[in-house]
C-alpha cells in the first residue's frame, strides 16, 4: 500500500516536467514551420501578381508573358469541385484535384474520359504557355517551371465537362526572367 503511494506521488511529480517538455516540443515544431513556410509557398515580397482560376472557364488568361527559358512559379488556394452539389458527385478539393482512385471508386467510367492531362490528378490545377503549349501540372505548388516556348500564362483545371463545376483557386505568380 505505501509503495503504492510512492508511485502515485512519483507519478504526479514528474507531470511538471512532461508538461515542460511537451511546450518545448510545441515551440521547437512552431519554429520550424516558420523556417519552413517560405518553401511550401511564395513568400509575400515574390509575388508578382494574383488571379483567380474558376473551374467553368477553359484556360484563363492570366494576361502574363513569359519568354522562352523564363521560369513561373505559382501557388495555389482555395477549393473547386469537378461536379457540384446540383449534379451531386465530387466534394471540393484544392489545386491538387482528386487521386484516381478515389475519382473511379465514384465513377468507374472516368478514366475513358479525355482530360486536357490524363496523367495528371483530375481536378488539378494546369499550365500552359502558350494557346498551344504542353500542359503542365501546377497543383498546389509549382516552383520555377521554365517556359518552353513564349507566349501567355494560361492556367485551368483538369476536367472534361466545366459546366457543373464550382468554386474558384486564388493563385499567386512569380515571374522569373532569364535576361535580368
Ligand atoms: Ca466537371
Amino acid at each position: 500500500m505505501a509503495e503504492k503511494e510512492t508511485k502515485q506521488r512519483g507519478w504526479w511529480t514528474s507531470l511538471p516536467g512532461i508538461l515542460t517538455q511537451l511546450a518545448a516540443l510545441i515551440i521547437a515544431l512552431t519554429g520550424l514551420l516558420t523556417l519552413l513556410g517560405p518553401k511550401l509557398g511564395l513568400s509575400r515580397d515574390e509575388i508578382d501578381a494574383v488571379r483567380r482560376i474558376t473551374p467553368k472557364e477553359s484556360w484563363h488568361d492570366t494576361g502574363l508573358w513569359f519568354s522562352l527559358g523564363d521560369t513561373v512559379s505559382i501557388t495555389a488556394d482555395g477549393s473547386w469541385t469537378l461536379s457540384d452539389e446540383a449534379h451531386g458527385k465530387y466534394p471540393p478539393t484544392s489545386a491538387d484535384g482528386w487521386t484516381w482512385p478515389d475519382l473511379q471508386s465514384r465513377d468507374p467510367a472516368a478514366n475513358q474520359l479525355s482530360f486536357p492531362k490524363p496523367d495528371a490528378a483530375p481536378g488539378a490545377l494546369l499550365g500552359r504557355i502558350g494557346t498551344d503549349g504542353e500542359v503542365f501540372l501546377v497543383g498546389k505548388h509549382i516552383s520555377r517551371h521554365r517556359a518552353p516556348a513564349g507566349g501567355k500564362l494560361y492556367l485551368g483545371i483538369n476536367d472534361t465537362r466545366l459546366d457543373d463545376n464550382a468554386g474558384s483557386i486564388e493563385v499567386s505568380i512569380k515571374q522569373g526572367k532569364l535576361n535580368g
